[in-house]
């Protein structure tokens, strides 16, 4: 888990005005603005209630989900999701910035059928969700070549009486 504290690629986030309201100075309103972005008012929180995904056994994958969660906050600082995280302990699970899943082994099927993971989110402002969300993952068996060969024998039914 890189809990780096490097500057962020704040460039790359042109034009987040989706909130703030109206700061455009209005005569003699120009004081107003200073302190608006500086409150991290609000969590992260998870886009699902809970997340399902199937793996195949015996695979690695680089990505078997994404996770997303959102936050209410104006400023790019307090409002980007910088870091996912399993909470669950020893999981063969990885998650990354991104909210991708993959698994760090291979699975088996004969071993655990499904997996229950946590995951909670930090925004860029190190605050973190308030509720982790659940992801099952549910692990199928390969399909064996050669199962069906043992076909039960249908013969045998011999004595049927009909009276009519
Ligand atoms: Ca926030």
């Amino acid at each position: 888990m890189r809990h780096q504290q490097s500057p962020l690629p704040w460039n790359h986030l042109s034009g987040t005005s989706a909130c703030g309201g109206d700061l455009s100075p209005t005569g003699n309103a120009a004081a107003v603005h200073i302190q608006v972005n500086d409150v991290n008012e609000f969590a992260p929180v998870f886009r699902e209630s809970e997340y399902r995904a199937a793996v195949t056994e015996g695979k690695i994958y680089d990505n078997i989900l994404q996770v997303e969660a959102t936050d209410q906050d104006c400023s790019p600082q307090y409002s980007q999701i910088c870091n996912y995280q399993i909470t669950s302990t020893r999981t063969p699970f990885a998650i990354d910035r991104n909210g991708n899943i993959r698994n760090t082994e291979k699975l088996s099927y004969d071993r655990q059928q499904q997996y229950e993971i946590q995951v909670t989110a930090w925004d860029c402002g190190q605050k973190r969700a308030l509720r982790s969300v659940s992801v099952r993952i549910d692990v199928k068996p390969v399909c064996k070549p050669g199962w069906q060969g043992g076909s039960p024998h249908l013969g045998g039914r011999g004595r049927l009486s009909l009276h009519l």
